[in-house]
């Protein structure tokens, strides 16, 4: 009795030793071969050499954490119970709808107005919303401009968009869709790549490097335009609680951390897009590129869906992000 009681106790003093590390959890809901996969491994890889193994990251893909629903990683964030999330801005609209600026429709011209939003008033702003929400933003990253593809036939103008039927992520994509006279569906990340496959859904939208290339979408879709009518940036955000519970020297290396794997992460996406088009081709897929006259007709004709979310976001925001996005 004794004996197994002294054996117990051993157990137990040993759980607790001092120099275990503490394993914090980063969830993400893409899959482990995309770009988010690969800076949530640069951070788990900085995190560790910085603090000395004093902490580790276990990186969870296809939002496994929140039993892959997208949409709920970053709540469960900001209530403790996932530390790091790694999503993109439209994952976290029906937490915080004003996240859903930076995705308005044919706000960004370029990748610079983008920068000049994410480490301006903009970007200032969308982190002290998220704060409120349980949700200290660490660094931003990128998911990317998002293109369409299709399984029917080439898109060069709003009528090609005439009844297909859409996947979408978020609530504005819906609207846009919509815009557009397509039959958008708003379905989980993970479930996308099959019903594409099974005709489910005829198209889908998503950024080139990120995503479209990492998780195979060629292999089932044949038609690409690369239109460019909505940016969605990625954060990597740790749970407000945890954030206030460290000291301010482990403070710095999880910020150092963090900034240098969204640095890289930004630049593998931007790098994997660039060469993308061409990729895309070799593998059979029909790639668009619109001219200017026509990306003003999709922008035109999408303009409904950014006044209506201008209206939720609130017009200082708005007002904002397009000073930032075409100051010069
Ligand atoms: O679900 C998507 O389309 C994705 C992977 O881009 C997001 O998380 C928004």
């Amino acid at each position: 009795m004794f004996t197994k009681f002294a054996l117990g106790l051993t157990t137990a003093l040993a759980l607790c030793l001092p120099a275990a590390a503490e394993t914090l959890r980063l969830s993400h809901n893409t899959g482990d071969t995309t770009t988010w996969q690969q800076g949530a491994d640069k951070f788990a890889e900085l995190l560790a050499a910085e603090t000395g193994d004093e902490y580790g990251v276990r990186v969870f893909p296809n939002a496994q954490l929140s039993g892959g629903d997208q949409m709920k990683q970053a709540e469960m964030t900001g209530r403790g119970a996932i530390d790091f999330v790694l999503t993109s801005a439209i994952n976290v609209t029906p937490l915080a709808p004003e996240m859903a600026a930076f995705s308005l429709p044919y706000l960004y011209p370029d990748y610079e107005a983008v920068d000049r939003t994410t480490a301006g008033k903009a970007g200032d702003k969308m982190e002290e919303i998220m704060e409120g929400h349980g949700i200290h933003i660490l660094a931003w990253g990128e998911n990317g401009f998002r293109e369409v593809t299709n399984s029917k036939h080439a898109i060069k103008a709003p009528a090609d968009m005439q009844g297909l039927k859409m996947r979408v992520a978020g609530p504005m994509y819906i609207d846009v869709m919509n815009d557009l006279g397509a039959n958008p569906q708003q379905m989980q990340w993970t479930e996308t790549f099959p019903a594409l496959q099974q005709g489910v859904v005829d198209g889908q939208e998503n950024p080139i490097g990120a995503v479209i290339i990492p998780q195979r979408v060629y292999e089932v879709q044949k038609y690409i335009t690369a239109w460019h009518y909505s940016y969605d940036p990625l954060f990597l955000g740790i749970s407000k609680a945890k954030w206030d519970g460290l000291d301010d020297d482990t403070k710095a290396k999880f910020q150092k951390a963090a900034d240098e794997a969204m640095q890289y992460q930004i630049e593998i996406s931007r790098k994997a897009t660039a060469e993308g088009l061409e990729f895309l081709k070799e593998q059979g897929m029909d790639v668009y590129e619109p001219t200017p006259e026509e990306l003003a007709a999709f922008k035109e004709a999408t303009q409904p869906s950014f006044d209506k979310w201008a209206g939720q976001i609130g017009e200082d925001i708005v007002e904002l992000f397009t000073e930032e996005a075409n100051a010069q």
